[in-house]
């Protein structure tokens, strides 16, 4: 097939998670497209297949706001007739599932077609498709795509609840993991670079954004009051200088790290003992399932998808988001118990490969194509 990917390529799950199916697409033989406004940052040039496609906006003194949605119309339309594209799979409602619809729109007027795949991320829905200028525009993209998918039954049930889409069926397809990248035991030499032998290395990763409470991973931390221990802040957001303030007054600053953005994520990862991801709310959260499937325990809240992700009491702990006393007292458990905390990072491991694998999810989007590809063409 020809498939082109539409995404966000900033530190976001949702384009990870484009840019790993597009790869996995490219490597089974698919001819895989992907556009944005800059190179995803999980995309690897030079892969058999995977072409990137950049959407260019043109500054102009009228254009207070460059229009990036027709720009992105603009460049389906190229990359289409350049490469014959048999549908198009966009991550991320708004504005990608409505310039592929005015990109089929241009195309219908000429005669052809594009089937439209749109799958919701989170805030798309949470957020976005929340405010009352965009909630008309999400349901309209939303309406009009040949098919529809969630990664989770929680976003699902959000989107049927909050966004009266009519009959349109949502399909729930979980985001899947390359287990054998993201793996226990990998890159120990790192080890040595996050911290001194005999401390318990405790990680979160996010964008640290509002919804992510980074200043609860900090007083998370603090109140385990584990010693020998050191808590490593991955990535970058509005939220890293209230993080750091707060460390210095809660008095850990000297025990953890601000390590700023690290592509190479799986490196990192199998170096922690426990993973922290105190969230208000995650359709999903990519991220435990990271650390996860490398052997990582998750202490995290049971909001949103998260709970379809992270089973509690197996692989990891569950509690209320802003739960502070609940949540370091399980960091404690983990960071004190070695025996709970190998069994809860085999659980985890075993479920990545056995709920998320890529390999197993990759025939489920394959067949999802193939069903939109036989529907008849829509106007
Ligand atoms: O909120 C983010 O961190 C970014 C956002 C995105 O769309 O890029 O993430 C959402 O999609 C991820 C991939 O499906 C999920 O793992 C995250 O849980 C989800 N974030 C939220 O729902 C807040």
């Amino acid at each position: 097939m020809r498939i082109g990917i539409v995404c966000y390529p900033t530190h976001g799950g949702s384009g990870v998670v484009a840019t790993e199916l597009g790869s996995a697409l490219a490597e089974k033989g698919h001819h895989v497209h992907i556009i944005s406004y800059a190179i995803p940052f999980r995309f690897e040039a030079f892969r058999r297949n995977l072409t990137y496609h950049e959407v260019e906006v043109t500054a102009y003194p009228l254009f207070r706001y460059p229009p990036y949605d027709l720009a992105l119309a603009g460049t389906i339309m190229d990359v289409h007739a350049q490469y014959g594209l048999d549908l198009l799979h966009v991550h991320y409602a708004i504005p990608h599932a409505v310039s592929a619809c005015l990109a089929r729109q241009m195309l219908n007027s000429e005669g052809r077609n594009l089937r439209i795949v749109t799958t919701l991320h989170g805030t798309d829905i949470t957020v976005i498709g929340q405010q009352r200028v965009f909630q008309p525009i999400t349901r309209y993209g939303i309406q009009q795509s040949d098919c529809v998918t969630a990664v989770s039954a929680e976003l699902k049930q959000r989107v049927l609840e909050t966004i009266d889409c009519g009959a349109t069926q949502i399909e729930v397809i979980p985001n899947f993991i390359d287990t054998s990248r993201f793996t226990p035991g990998c890159c120990p030499e790192k080890r040595d670079n996050l911290a001194a032998p005999g401390e318990r290395v405790v990680m979160h990763v996010s964008n640290f954004r509002e919804v992510k409470r980074t200043p609860d991973v900090i007083r998370v931390f603090a109140a385990a009051g584990v010693e020998q221990s050191r808590l490593i802040m991955v990535g970058d957001g509005p939220e890293v200088g209230a993080c750091r303030e707060l460390a210095r007054k809660l008095g850990v600053a000297s025990r953890v790290n601000f390590v700023g953005t690290y592509d190479a994520i799986w490196e990192l990862l199998p170096q922690a003992d426990a993973f922290l991801l105190p969230s208000d709310y995650e359709s999903f959260g990519l991220a435990a399932l990271e650390a996860m499937s490398c052997g990582v325990p998750v202490v995290c809240s049971n909001t949103g998808g998260l709970p379809e992700v992270v089973q509690d009491q197996r692989c990891g702990f569950l509690h209320a988001p802003g739960d502070i006393p609940a949540m370091a007292a399980s960091l404690r458990r983990l960071l004190t118990d070695d025996h709970l905390r190998a069994e809860m990072g085999d659980a985890g491991r075993t479920i990545a490969q056995k709920r998320f694998r890529h390999d197993a999810l990759l025939p489920v989007w394959e067949s999802c194509y193939e069903r939109v590809l036989a529907l008849p063409p829509r106007a």
